[in-house]
């Protein structure tokens, strides 16, 4: 009953192996450090034609990607983890609400980060602008998320859920901490508590430790 995660350290697939992590279910994980070139993004080619990580295998065989499917998936595989509010459950809404935001109004942008060519073409003006704007979009969108949102212990209040473990890694991503705790001086207290997490010390030393 072992899941198999196509992912990188620091990469999306980071959130998902937390979430596996605390869950306790066996995963191994085939490295493809996606954003180093075609011969990384090969690897994944054949569970996710994107090309792109996180792609989780489940134990029955099924492909999933996207990482807000993954986490919202895993958490309804494993409800005894309680890594989210149930359906019915007052913060539900809200639950799903920054589980779509995250992906679709952040993590894109690194698409077009992680390879400016994409949208500059080879003008190395239109390039810099683009790694220039698409971070103070970036922090944009975490303040307004910030303004939105009013956490208590965590995100949503007094439990843990996979929307932390996912602010949690995706804030690490530029334009990182430094910029994230001035625009989310609310969501601050919650990723340093994610960071701390006892049962996760291990893994963020080997998965995304600070500095990289
Ligand atoms: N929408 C996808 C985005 C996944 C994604 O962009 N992954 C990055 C690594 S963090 C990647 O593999 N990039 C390679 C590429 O886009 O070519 C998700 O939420 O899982």
């Amino acid at each position: 009953m072992t899941y198999t995660v196509y992912g990188a350290a620091g990469s999306g697939s980071v959130p998902v192996e937390a979430a596996l992590t605390l869950i306790g279910a066996p995963y191994e994980v085939i490295e493809a450090v996606t954003w180093e070139g075609d011969s990384e993004r090969d690897k994944v080619a054949p569970v996710n034609p994107m090309r792109q990580v996180p792609a989780l295998v489940t134990p029955g065989g099924e492909t999933i990607t996207e990482s807000a499917a993954i986490l919202l998936w895993l958490t309804e595989q494993h409800p005894e983890a309680a890594l989210a509010p149930p359906p019915g459950d007052p913060r539900r809404a809200q639950f799903l609400r920054w589980m779509s935001f995250i992906p679709a109004s952040i993590y894109s942008m690194f698409w077009v980060r992680d390879v400016p060519s994409r949208l500059g073409g080879d003008d190395p003006a239109a390039q810099a602008r683009i790694e220039a704007l698409t971070l103070d979009r970036i922090a944009d969108c975490w303040g307004m998320m910030d303004r939105q949102i009013t956490p208590g212990r965590w995100l949503l209040g007094d439990t843990l859920t996979v929307l932390d473990l996912y602010v949690a890694v995706v804030s690490r991503w530029r334009p990182r901490r430094d910029r994230f705790h001035e625009v989310a001086p609310g969501m601050t207290p919650v990723v340093k508590r994610v960071d701390a997490l006892p049962e996760l010390q291990a893994f963020w030393a080997e998965r995304f430790p600070f500095g990289d």
